[in-house]
């Protein structure tokens, strides 16, 4: 069974938003269009009271019960099962969807029969790269999906970096367009190998 994992798809972090991702609501209509294909869908909240030290490191962002805290307007929460809340204390904390407060993210998930766990949204260097370490700790076969995030890049790079540590410890890197199609990119190719092999041996 495959969930799917949107983390923070917030007002706060598309443009605009207080703690800005750059283009972070492009992941929108990426995300919108592949979700179909889950069995259950769960999305994170960055959901942080109005005083926190975390915002001794950020500009205040994601308080409680604000619009910066709501969805995108344009995400499509109908299939959303689940929200889980992160990041809820007067901590510098919450960074992976795990350490949700509301829920137990990793109980919730198996005892829904999940093995398998995409992950998308904002930002890939923060929350997407915790959630996604953290899954393949728990033990989840876990897939980021690479146009369906978006990188804070305080460092140009960090986004980059991110996901070549995910790739790292385990974690897959997959596109919309792969999940579409349902094979794997590299498949796709192998694909049109042997056809042409087929074509050429044909004409012989
Ligand atoms: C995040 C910085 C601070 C995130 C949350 O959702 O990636 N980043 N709080
Ligand atoms: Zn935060």
């Amino acid at each position: 069974m495959r969930a799917l994992l949107i983390v923070d798809v917030q007002n706060d972090f598309c443009p605009g938003g207080a703690l800005a991702v750059p283009e972070g609501d492009k992941v929108v209509h990426v995300i919108n269009r592949i979700l179909d294909w889950f069995d259950l869908v769960v999305a994170s909240k960055d959901w942080h009271p109005r005083d926190s030290v975390h915002f001794s490191k950020w500009p205040p962002h994601c308080v409680q019960e604000t619009h910066g805290a709501e969805f995108h307007p344009e995400l499509d929460t109908s299939k959303v099962v689940q929200v889980v809340v992160k990041g809820t204390g007067n901590r510098d904390d919450g960074y992976s969807a795990y350490e949700a407060t509301n829920v137990d993210l990793e109980e919730y998930l198996k005892s829904k029969g999940i093995d398998e766990l995409f992950v998308v949204g904002l930002a890939t260097d923060y929350c997407v790269r915790a959630s996604a370490l953290d899954a393949v700790r728990r033990g989840f076969r876990t897939s980021v999906v690479i146009d369906a995030v978006a990188a804070v890049d305080i460092l140009p790079g960090d986004g980059d970096a991110a996901l070549k540590e995910m790739e790292q410890a385990g974690v897959r890197l997959v596109t919309s367009d792969g999940i579409l199609c349902r094979v794997p990119e590299k498949g796709l190719q192998s694909q049109a190998r042997n056809l042409k092999d087929e074509d050429r041996n044909k004409s012989q």
